[in-house]
């Protein structure tokens, strides 16, 4: 008979989420993932003033706002005709990076690592670290003491197998220090351009109001330069340790084979020829992306809006006692299918559709340092590696970048908020495919649709009852011990799920 285990909240993540899986014979034969919060971001946006915006939709999220932002420019600029010079173009590609930067590294260290490391190691640390013999001497008081979570939020943790080896242990807990740092100042790097972060004033449709100055340029490229070397001394190396020691996570977490990517980071002027290519992968064929495949069912969500709308003409309106519904999260498909999304779809996409040398590059590369092969990156540690690589790959276009602002030339082409229009914004964030979706009606937001990254993958089941990429990606997953079900853990966070956007 089949056993029910609830794992709610999923800690560690980004926003409120529910796993419910159901295991029989030590394996999971069905999984539900649940958003358990309406926002209504769309509806706050019905009859504003449409530059309001790409404000507003930052405030779905303090991890990915310059997505958000991005985004919601992306449609107004369709909507209003103008293009951003190339400055506007690079400073964006620029803040978005760092944005990244700071993302994946923060998932990796502060959210994931810990369901790999064993972080009570460090009381066997005999180094003269100052940061590590402090993080041991709290550590060890923790535990002497009498608090009902001794050492939270490190302990209680579930009982699993943990890094073996000392000595790797100990460099993961020195570089998750680190790693908080790495973070800031990845922060500090967008905040050079954007002004602030998170939720920056200066992404305006038509490019950003910060202007290039050479001392700016000379800053930047030296805190690149300090991430870089974190990211490939610290980063790279420890997913590939994480990697070594845990292999059955290659063949655990496997997604469908459908990879959706809108492209991101553009490298010529109109928003064209981008960094991660735009496409679809469906059974590991390419397809140029077709907007109008793009629906959001709502069959298991609790919404009474009509189901299958394209998003251009999307309706939320919340249901909260809706029959057999179970998420908050909608259910976006493609052409019906269940696609997932996030750095793993833009490395897949990439590789496929084939032109992408700097993408080709740094995947084979990680592939012969590992021994491993394409087929094992559709995985939970494949979705690991995919944010290592991307990482890598960025800091040195972010040093291209950089180098590439032109100061004294514009940020920013002016242009006039139309009386109507309409407009879609593609891009990607951390976490994957993010669309905005603007209709104006006499210089009002009339309508105003959001789908989110991880509106893809942590949907629930749609109209068909087909399940979301993370609920089927669970199904076979060996759960040893009901009491400690790590395996799941460890499969939804390879995700880096953001509950705070997929319900907005
Ligand atoms: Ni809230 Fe977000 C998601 C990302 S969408 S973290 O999902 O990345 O811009
Ligand atoms: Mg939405």
């Amino acid at each position: 008979m089949a056993r029910t285990i609830d794992i709610d909240p999923i800690t560690r993540i980004e926003g409120h989420l529910a796993i419910r899986v159901e295991v029989e014979a030590g394996m999971v034969t069905a999984a539900y993932s649940m958003g358990e919060m309406f926002r209504g971001f769309e509806k706050i946006l019905k009859g504003r003033d449409p530059l309001d915006a790409q404000q507003i939709t930052q405030r779905i999220c303090g991890v990915c706002p310059v997505s958000h932002g991005i985004a919601s420019v992306l449609a107004q600029e369709e909507a209003y005709s103008v293009t951003p010079p190339s400055n506007g173009r690079i400073i964006r590609n620029i803040i978005l990076g760092a944005n990244y930067l700071q993302s994946h590294i923060i998932h990796f260290y502060q959210l994931s690592a810990l369901d790999f490391v064993d972080i009570v190691k460090i009381t066997a640390y005999t180094g003269s670290d100052p940061g590590l013999l402090e993080l041991k001497a709290w550590v060890n008081a923790q535990l002497a003491s009498k608090t009902i979570y001794p050492a939270a939020p490190f302990l209680p943790r579930y009982d699993a197998a943990y890094l073996q080896n000392d000595e790797l242990n100990i460099l993961a807990i020195k570089h998750y220090l680190e790693a908080l740092d790495m973070r800031a100042l990845a922060h500090k790097l967008g905040a050079l351009f954007a002004g602030k972060l998170p939720h920056p004033a200066t992404i305006m449709p038509g490019g950003v109001t910060e202007v290039v100055t050479a001392k700016k340029i000379a800053a930047g490229l030296s805190m690149v330069k300090t991430l870089q070397t974190f990211v490939e001394s610290a980063y790279v190396p420890d997913v590939i340790a994480v990697a070594q020691a845990f292999p059955e996570y290659f063949s655990l977490g496997k997604g469908n084979g459908h990879f959706l990517s809108y492209g991101v980071f553009p490298e010529r002027d109109g928003n064209a020829d981008f960094l991660f290519d735009r496409g679809v992968l469906l059974k590991n064929q390419f397809q140029n992306l077709q907007p109008a495949n793009i629906t959001e069912e709502v069959g298991y969500s609790l919404f009474s809006s009509p189901s299958g709308l394209n998003p251009e003409s999307g309706i939320t309106e919340a249901d909260p006692r809706k029959r057999r519904a179970y998420s908050w999260i909608k259910a976006p498909r493609y052409g019906g299918n269940v696609m997932e999304v996030g750095p793993l779809a833009r490395l897949m996409v990439s590789y496929k559709q084939g032109a992408n040398q700097m993408v080709k590059k740094h995947l084979e590369g990680f592939l012969s340092a590992t021994g491993l092969g394409m087929d094992n990156l559709n995985s939970a540690m494949g979705r690991h590696a995919a944010r290592a690589i991307e990482a890598k790959i960025l800091a040195v276009k972010l040093t291209e970048w950089i180098e590439s602002l032109n100061p004294g030339k514009p940020v920013f082409e002016d242009y006039k908020i139309c009386k109507m229009g309409r407009g879609m914004g593609l891009t990607e964030a951390a976490r994957g495919a993010l669309g905005h979706w603007i209709s104006i009606e006499n210089h009002k937001i009339d309508n105003y649709q959001c789908v989110v990254p991880t509106t893809w993958n942590c949907s629930p089941r749609d109209d068909r009852g087909t399940p979301g990429a993370v609920e089927a990606s669970l199904v076979g997953t060996p759960v040893a011990d009901e009491k400690n079900p790590m395996t799941v853990a460890r499969v939804v966070r390879s995700f880096d799920p953001c509950i705070a956007c997929a319900v907005h």
